[in-house]
């Protein structure tokens, strides 16, 4: 009696043992799958989320250099009000093909009029400062004024950002963003 009890008890034991190893293992070969599946599809979507918010990104910075130089603009013809100059004492609308030293690199800058008085030449009934002292592109660098920027082959007046890859002034053919104030 008491032998086939133990009996009993071991076969249930080992009955309940092996049910356990095979929900495992059968539990455990399905998740390894079902989680590859899963890391895979995650990895898909990722990937497209963040191609369009890089996208989108982009689109967004490239919308707020060109309201800035919007803003800039007006600052300018206010300054032109004031003053009858435009940043680096440049003649308002004048392209200047053949000029030397007639580009505003930052338009932040104290001697292009904009932020502050030209402490070496002042600007005669400067009422300013036109613009924020620290505006700069959604790329980190100064927005320029160039009055011979060539545009098609055609020197022009413009007011305009690097670009998102920094580089620009007289590159013409490159990803700058450019409002053209006046052409030839
Ligand atoms: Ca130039
Ligand atoms: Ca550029």
């Amino acid at each position: 009696m008491l032998k086939n009890k133990k009996d009993k008890n071991l076969r249930s034991k080992f009955l309940l043992l092996k049910t356990k190893n095979y929900q495992l293992s059968n539990n455990f070969g399905f998740t390894l799958i079902e989680l590859l599946v899963v890391i895979a599809i995650i990895g898909i979507l990722s990937s497209v989320v963040m191609a369009s918010l890089n996208g989108a990104r982009a689109k967004a910075r490239t919308a707020k250099a060109i309201a800035e130089l919007g803003n800039i603009r007006t600052a300018m013809e206010v300054m032109e009000m004031d003053t009858g100059e435009w940043p680096g004492h440049q003649t308002p609308y004048s392209v200047c093909g053949a000029c030397g030293s007639n580009e505003v690199e930052d338009i932040t800058v104290a001697s292009a009029g904009l932020t502050a008085n030209d402490p070496i030449t002042p600007y005669s009934g400067w009422r300013g400062p036109y613009i924020n002292a620290n505006i700069i592109d959604p790329w980190g660098h100064p927005y320029f004024l160039d009055t011979d920027y060539t545009v098609a082959g055609e020197n022009a007046v413009a007011l305009g950002s690097y670009g998102p890859d920094g580089i620009g002034l007289n590159l013409y053919n490159s990803d700058d963003i450019i409002l053209i104030l006046a052409q030839e």
